[in-house]
């Protein structure tokens, strides 16, 4: 199972972006672009993991959630990774509250950290994926859906609980399922895996 923990965004967010989905998937219409009902801020990429460490993580993730607050985020400004003119991924990047969201993303890579999970990325860039280019020298239209993209102005949301999801691939694309949810300032619980 692949797996991996992230924010969920909530639907006024969600479907505001998802206007702009609409929109720049006429610019760049070979990408494979993310659902907008997928929409995620990723914290931690797990790849291939056993079922037998869905426990542990779970209680790990309880215990980084009963230490951190609510918060504020908003989505704010397109950007890339990958070459500058052939990006594999597009994204918009978040404002609001990221202080408390590099605060909860550096808890949660420690508590992964000592079960022994190397992460996936050095530094912590705060993002949402778009779109990701189908081929892996990248694509040049994701570099015209910056300029589209622009600075729409978009919804603030209340981060209030960190989920885990597995991920699979089909014929549309990535499917994701919420394995687990933990409030954001509850007491540690055990028994939030499905
Ligand atoms: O595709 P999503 O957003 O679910 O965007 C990358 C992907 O998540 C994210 O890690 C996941 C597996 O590659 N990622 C890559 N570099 C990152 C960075 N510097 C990053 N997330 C945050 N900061």
């Amino acid at each position: 199972m692949r797996a991996f923990i992230a924010l969920e965004l909530d639907d006024a967010l969600r479907v505001r972006l998802g206007e702009e989905l609409a929109r720049l998937r006429r610019v760049a219409p070979n990408a494979r672009w993310v659902r907008s009902e997928s929409l995620h801020v990723t914290l931690a990429f797990l790849g291939e993991m056993a079922d037998a460490d869905v426990p542990a993580l779970g209680g790990a993730l309880a215990k980084v959630a009963s230490r951190h607050g609510p918060f504020t985020l908003c989505a704010r400004g397109p950007g890339t990774f990958g070459p500058f003119d052939r990006p594999k991924v597009l994204w918009t990047g978040l404002g609001g509250d990221v202080a408390a969201l590099g605060a909860l993303q550096a808890d949660v890579a420690g508590e992964l950290a000592a079960l022994g999970y190397r992460p996936d990325f050095e530094k912590f860039e705060p993002h949402v994926t778009l779109a990701r280019a189908k081929h892996p020298r990248g694509d040049p239209s994701l570099a015209r859906c910056v300029a589209a993209l622009g600075d729409a102005g978009f919804p603030e949301q209340a981060v209030d609980e960190v989920v885990l999801f597995s991920s699979e691939t089909d014929r549309d694309g990535m499917r994701y399922r919420a394995m687990g949810r933990w409030r954001l300032g509850a007491a540690p619980a055990t028994d939030n895996i499905k």
